[in-house]
């Protein structure tokens, strides 16, 4: 399957205004990749595929997890989580990446994890600053990623452990580990 084929196949998965998202978080991926010393093609590959099924059916998400011994603990969390780690198993078993890399920066995208490599923060930052997402904070995630891609990430990672504290949500323990690995680094 060719670019524009792999394009058609997951625009088809999703309503136009999350393809919208998609094509944001591709061109941002690539410049954050060129900006920081990234592989570009790599960071279009896995921000292309990043939310191939966030719009399945949550049971399918569900199923995939639960069927191809994806972590576990993931199905007692918010089930936003989960297309991440189906999506990374979808861009595998689906589409043949054989890339460990962008199939980590797939499946870590949401939650992030300690210790991210550069193309797991530059998928993850791409997915919190792309020109389309307008919430509070956004702001001072791009700014940040003028100069530095930990702070930036950082600053994303803030907010949505904010957010989840203010909705009573449970937090899933990468996302912590994420941050206090991100911390470590910036000291
Ligand atoms: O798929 P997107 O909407 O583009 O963005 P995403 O994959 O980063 O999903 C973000 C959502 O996941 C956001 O609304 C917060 C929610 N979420 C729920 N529990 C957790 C979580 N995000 C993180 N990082 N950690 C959690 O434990
Ligand atoms: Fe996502
Ligand atoms: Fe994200
Ligand atoms: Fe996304």
């Amino acid at each position: 399957m060719n670019r524009d084929e792999l394009i058609e196949s997951v625009r088809s998965q999703m309503p136009a205004k999350r393809w919208e998202h998609t094509e944001g978080v591709m061109s941002t991926a690539v410049m954050l990749a060129k900006r920081f010393g990234g592989d570009p093609a790599r960071a279009e590959l896995a921000a292309i595929l990043h939310d191939v099924c966030k719009y399945w059916p949550v049971e399918e998400q569900g199923r995939v997890i639960r069927e191809n011994g994806l972590p576990q603990d993931l199905l007692e969390y918010d089930k936003e989580l989960w297309h991440a780690h189906a999506g990374a198993w979808v861009a595998r078993d689906r589409y043949g990446v054989g890339d460990e890399e962008v199939l980590d920066a797939i499946r870590y995208h949401t939650s992030g994890r300690e210790n991210m490599t550069l193309l797991d923060k530059i998928v993850c930052l791409a997915d919190y600053m792309e020109p389309g997402r307008d919430f509070p904070g956004v702001h001072n995630i791009r700014e940040n990623a003028e100069h530095s891609l930990e702070r930036a990430l950082l600053a994303g990672f803030d907010g949505t452990i904010r957010f989840l504290l203010e909705k009573g949500k449970r937090i899933y323990p990468l996302t912590v580990m994420a941050r206090n690995g991100l911390l470590l680094e910036l000291q």
